[in-house]
């Protein structure tokens, strides 16, 4: 929900869209995050009939994942496979930023 939100702000074309780090390159149909870790099937966001890793643009298929819908979703079911030679926005994660405790 926190992304889907902030996302919708950032999309100027509905085609403006962000890969998430999500792939079944390596084997069609399992899907990776990009540090390796499996997908958790029961916390997923697809949109209708996604995955469907069409063909007609690109007889490799579909084996990454992008997310948004401007305007937004009302059940957060945003999740596209696409064409990973598709240019898109990405989200990247990064470790959360600390700062040093002060004792007074
Ligand atoms: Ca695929
Ligand atoms: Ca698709």
């Amino acid at each position: 929900m926190f992304l889907e939100i902030k996302l919708r702000d950032l999309m100027e074309v509905s085609e403006d869209k962000f890969w998430i780090g999500l792939t079944d390159s390596g084997k069609e149909g399992r899907w990776l995050w990009v540090d390796g870790s499996p997908l958790h099937e029961r916390l997923t966001f697809w949109s209708n009939n996604e995955p469907d890793n069409w063909i007609a643009l690109n007889p490799v298929g579909e084996d990454c994942v992008r997310m948004g819908e401007r305007g937004g979703t009302h059940d957060l079911k945003c999740w596209f496979d696409q064409s990973c030679d598709v240019p898109q926005k990405s989200i990247c994660e990064k470790a959360t930023r600390t700062s040093p405790r002060v004792c007074s």
